[in-house]
């Protein structure tokens, strides 16, 4: 299925439209603090989050897993599910390919089905943390850091080939996800496993067209429960400057120890220009692939704060790619993307409402009192109306969860495709 602009701009009419007089009552209240609402709403509608491909299926755990109908079973229906809830926010134009479970076996007319939703391919993710159908090698001990020189070669050749579909799709950069570890204390050789990941990460890097970016994410646990070879950013950090200046660190945050202080890590990351990439999702207890701002709202603010600091302050970091890594283990896949797309949305607009000109001068006063007033003030502000007019600027609709549900998506997509199709994926 697909939804027309008609269809949403229909759908908006049928809105409430109080948020415009909501919109004029900010403009009236930032416009003395110098911040220009109009200027955000533009901002908010051109921000753009990549959807995983393999977010559009059911997640599940290790004990099980809940169907729920309607999952796309193929590239095509994937592509048409991030169409759907692009069409509907408005900010999901891009999409993030993985590889083995999404090869293309007619690149053309992927790309068409893409360019007609209005998506373009962000970063592509190899998998060497499994072993697929046939392999003649195996990643049970480790990929980049593997001992078996074989085994090494095996990953870093799949990291070519996943290069390869991405340049003939128009992606421009890989992200590289390593499970690589310990299971237990003296498997392995922390320097030698350290030494074969940078050896595999700089072939990797090699391979790419001159105007790639490498991507290089890190996760302290799981599945390996001892170590993780790339377990911080300052591992990622140090891969990325021996692989070269085109190489990045990326932050996602569920891939951190309870409590750390993801905002720093941006600040520093954006200080040296080494932040590349960003997974949006959030957590309770570790990795959890929860849906984003579901759990700790105020901390992605804070991170926002950063982030915005550092796209307005900091020109020797690149624009960061951005996307969505989430799990969806009850419920509706694309209404849990809309909902994150929302979170995300409503941080990043309320870190532009930062006086960053008043909390300047409060730290330079040592005011420590008033900087914090300055945050809350920005993030106790509600910014929904800001969203709406983004999204109705934009071609969206205006209420996106509302929207999928007046127009009965899910059911639309059970009666095209079936209950029992199911994803592939985790
Ligand atoms: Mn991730």
């Amino acid at each position: 299925m697909k939804l027309s602009k008609n269809e949403i701009a229909d759908f908006n009419k049928s809105c409430n439209q109080d948020y415009k007089h909501e919109n004029d009552f900010l403009r009236s209240k930032f416009t003395k603090k110098g911040i220009d609402i109009d200027a955000i709403i533009k901002k908010v509608a051109d921000f753009q989050v990549a959807i995983p491909s393999w977010a559009l299926g059911a997640g599940g755990t290790r004990f099980g897993r809940f169907s729920y109908g309607g999952e796309p079973a193929t590239l095509e229906q994937k592509l048409n599910d991030v169409g759907l809830i692009h069409a509907l926010t408005k900010s999901a134009g891009t999409v993030s390919l993985h590889i083995p479970w999404d090869i293309p076996e007619d690149i053309n007319a992927i790309k068409e089905i893409a360019a007609n939703h209005g998506i373009v391919f962000d970063a592509m993710n190899s998998n060497t943390f499994q072993d697929q159908p046939n392999a003649e090698e195996t990643y049970k001990y480790g990929s980049l850091n593997s001992t078996d020189k074989r085994a090494r070669e095996y990953a870093v050749e799949h990291n070519k080939e996943v290069i390869r579909i991405g340049k003939a799709l128009g992606s421009k950069s890989l992200t590289v996800w390593l499970a690589d570890g310990a299971s237990f204390p003296g498997q392995l050789n922390f320097q030698t496993a350290l030494k074969n990941t940078e050896d595999s990460l700089q072939q990797i890097y090699a391979a790419m067209p001159e105007d790639w970016k490498l991507f290089i994410e890190y996760k302290p646990y799981e599945p390996n429960f001892y170590s993780t070879t790339i377990q911080d950013w300052g591992t990622s950090f140090m891969l990325a400057n021996a692989c070269g200046e085109r190489a990045y660190t990326l932050v996602d945050l569920g891939h951190h120890l309870p409590n750390t202080n993801i905002e720093q890590i941006v600040a520093t990351l954006m200080h040296k220009g080494k932040l590349g990439g960003f997974h949006f999702n959030d957590s309770k207890y570790g990795d959890d692939d929860l849906t984003v701002g579901s759990i700790k709202p105020y901390a992605l603010f804070l991170i926002f704060n950063e982030l915005v600091y550092g796209m307005e302050n900091n020109p020797q970091n690149p624009y960061p790619a951005w996307m969505i890594d989430a799990s969806h283990n009850i419920k509706d896949p694309l209404e849990d993307l809309i909902q994150s797309l929302e979170a995300i949305l409503m941080a990043y607009a309320k870190a532009l409402l930062v006086d960053q000109k008043a909390l300047k001068t409060a730290q330079l006063e040592n005011d420590v009192v008033k900087c914090q007033e300055i945050l809350q003030d920005a993030y106790n502000t509600d910014v929904r109306s800001i969203l709406k007019a983004a999204r109705e600027q934009a071609g969206g609709a205006v209420d996106p969860l509302k929207a999928y549900r007046a127009f009965q998506v899910r059911q639309q997509l059970i009666d095209e495709r079936g209950l029992e199709v199911q994803a592939t994926g985790l």
